[in-house]
């Protein structure tokens, strides 16, 4: 039986298990990435495991995040991540090289390799071949310690494209199809493989494009094949060296397989307040804008900017939009300003920010009150832009370029002959902004602020739980309701007393002082509980506040292992109508743990409603063995 490129990338790194979907395997990662709000927590627990050095062919450390500094937190974090990097033996992409992602995929990634990064859209590198996967910085910290990572053997979609897009079509418009039809909840347990004979039709950024956002599938990763196009990409970057090629096998067996006809497809548009809220772009048309945010990992590139640069020349933004680009890295900012693309956005009334994640975190362009902002990035989850009543609607690159002058959105078919952009023989490589590590590392010290303070520290599961539900919320509650980013608490990201205080903010802001004044309880939450990001401060601010257990009626991949790594217990309704019958404030009571998680049969007592629930969970033994030991970090250290 013929493999597909998942399963080839997997069985040649596969270091124990069987590549059965569903059954855990553990795969050799080759790479990892770190970015600095997710950073300064991974560092901190590698050197809890007591290495001098990383284990991983290539490691890299990006400041991309926060770059806002209004206080001595930010900059005291970048000086800690700066002397971690040097320390440990990591690359350090200093602030103002660009996004993690967008420059990984630029300057690292390697088609057939495996990286693992402390940001939820490391799969952008599956645009080149690679199996790139998000994870917690526990994960990804033992995974530059040289442990493998361990992920339940996922099932493989294939995604066949057809045809080329019509003009006006792009990359953005493929994979919010994509979400339309399978839904943030459609990739979970699954790898998205793209192949057919449309692949040809697309450049590695706008395949980047693409498995970025396989993250809001819910997706371990999402991959396309390392072909002819990859090949001159790669040669472009002055990498030609690194190139193979990987195809899937002609026979290739698939757990599923979608067909998208490409030339079929429209201009789309995903409506507040969930990336799968996605609709013709032509249906909201007319509907007036407040600003416009074009940038992100999912578009940034050279070709997306320079796309909007020929949009915007010799034109003036509309005068109610406030425009602001931040370009995805150094590279396509040089490149756009020795080309004459940066004069033409600036020329037209663009503001240009750093090339950073920026508004697509919080940080920067918040909309004003019940505004309407339409953006590239690739999350519009309810308050994640600073401006809890604002509506954020996500479009690609020729889309929001036409808001941008009409002050509404605007089907960009209406802006007439289509804008031709093509793709650079070669980039301006210059990699002066990433230090490598020092050979001599003797006398590197960690630097340290006030603000880095220890992460707490996790505890063995006792024989019972009880505790009241301090908090009962909906379905797909992302790690944004849970643990807010935003300029203002993305500074206390390593100072996870501090940053407690703001857990739940937006769902229920005395949630942090009911439950420190409990000392500690439960969560019940619905479907999908904890998409989105990789942030582990969503689940290290409940442990710190004295939560032992969530209840869900289904968890997020990264945040449920997230969960395990740090000893909270993720139970899964077997009866998922017995969610309704629980209430915020009822007393619940879990005995026989950890003896009853091997068998898989455990019972929750409501002492309120006298009531008893089963509940089950859907963790592998090892998973179990971690929560018995108190979380990862124990259980590596033995
Ligand atoms: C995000 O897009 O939500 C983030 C900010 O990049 C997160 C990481 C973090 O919270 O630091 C992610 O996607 O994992
Ligand atoms: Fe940064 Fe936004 Fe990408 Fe997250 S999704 S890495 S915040 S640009």
């Amino acid at each position: 039986m013929g493999l597909s490129i998942t399963q080839k990338i997997i069985s040649s790194h596969l270091v124990e298990g069987e590549m059965t979907p569903g059954k855990e395997v553990a795969i050799k990662i080759d790479q990892s990435l770190t970015q600095d709000a997710t950073g300064t927590m991974a560092y901190l627990e590698f050197e809890a495991i007591g290495l001098p050095l990383v284990k991983t062919e290539l490691s890299v450390s990006y400041i991309d995040h926060n770059n806002l500094q209004v206080g001595y937190e930010n900059a005291d974090d970048h000086r800690f991540l700066k002397s971690a990097a040097a320390k440990f033996g990591v690359y350090f992409s200093r602030m103002g090289n660009g996004i993690c992602h967008q420059v990984h995929l630029e300057r690292f990634g390697v088609p057939g390799k495996t990286l693992l990064g402390s940001d939820s859209h490391t799969p952008t590198c599956g645009g080149l071949g690679m199996l790139a996967i998000g994870a917690g910085g526990l994960d990804v910290a033992t995974a530059m310690a040289g442990y493998p990572f361990y992920l339940s053997m996922p099932q493989v979609v294939n995604i066949r494209l057809h045809g080329k897009p019509a003009p006006w079509v792009s990359a953005k418009d493929i994979i919010l199809e994509v979400l339309r039809r399978l839904s943030v909840k459609g990739g979970v347990g699954r790898v998205m493989e793209y192949t057919g004979e449309g692949v040809a039709h697309l450049s590695v950024p706008e395949r980047a494009t693409i498995t970025n956002m396989g993250a809001e599938l819910g997706a371990t990763s999402s991959l396309f094949p390392s072909d002819e196009v990859t090949r001159t990409f790669l040669a472009a970057q002055s990498r030609g060296h690194n190139f193979t090629g990987l195809l899937p096998d002609p026979d290739a067996v698939y757990d599923e397989v979608v067909d998208i006809d490409l030339s079929g497809l429209e201009p789309l548009i995903a409506l507040p307040h969930m990336p799968d809220n996605v609709v013709q772009l032509s249906v909201v048309a007319g509907k007036k804008v407040d600003q416009v945010f074009i940038g992100s990992c999912t578009n940034s590139s050279f070709t997306d900017l320079m796309k909007v640069a020929s949009i915007l020349k010799d034109k003036t933004v509309h005068p109610e939009v406030s425009l602001v680009i931040a370009p995805g890295s150094r590279q396509v900012l040089k490149a756009l300003a020795s080309n004459g693309g940066l004069a033409d956005l600036v020329g037209a009334g663009a503001r240009i920010l750093e090339c950073a994640c920026g508004p697509c975190v919080g940080v920067g362009q918040s909309p004003p009150s019940g505004g309407i902002s339409l953006r590239t990035s690739n999350r519009n989850f309810e308050g994640r832009s600073g401006t809890a009543d604002a509506g954020i609607y996500l479009v690609s690159c020729e889309s929001a370029a036409a808001a941008a002058l009409t002050g509404k959105i605007t089907d960009p078919r209406e802006l007439g002959q289509p804008v031709e952009v093509a793709l650079p023989q070669s980039y301006p490589v210059d990699d002066s902004m990433i230090i490598p590590p020092p050979e001599n590392r003797d006398s590197q010290d960690l630097v340290r602020g006030p603000n880095i303070k220890p992460f707490p520290k996790s505890y063995p599961l006792g024989s019972s739980i009880k505790g009241a539900v301090l908090l009962k919320v909906g379905d797909n509650i992302t790690t944004d309701h849970i643990m807010p980013a935003g300029a203002k608490i993305l500074a206390l990201r390593s100072n996870i007393p501090a940053i407690s205080m703001y857990a739940f903010e937006r769902v229920d802001s005395s949630f942090a002082r009911r439950a420190q004044e409990a000392g500690g309880g439960l969560i019940v939450g619905g479907a999908n509980y904890g998409q989105g990001s990789s942030r582990e401060h969503a689940v290290l601010a409940p442990l710190y506040l004295g939560i032992k257990a969530v209840i869900a009626k289904s968890f997020a991949r990264i945040h449920m292992q997230n969960l395990v790594n740090f000893g909270l217990l993720p139970l899964i309704f077997e009866n998922e109508g017995d969610y309704d019958s629980i209430e915020a404030g009822d007393t619940l009571v879990l005995e026989k743990l950890p003896d009853s998680l091997p068998t898989n049969k455990i019972t929750v007592y409501n002492a309120s409603k006298n009531m008893t629930y089963h509940v089950k969970h859907s963790l592998s033994d090892r998973q179990v063995k971690i929560l018995k030991a108190g979380g990862l970090l124990n259980y590596v250290r033995g």
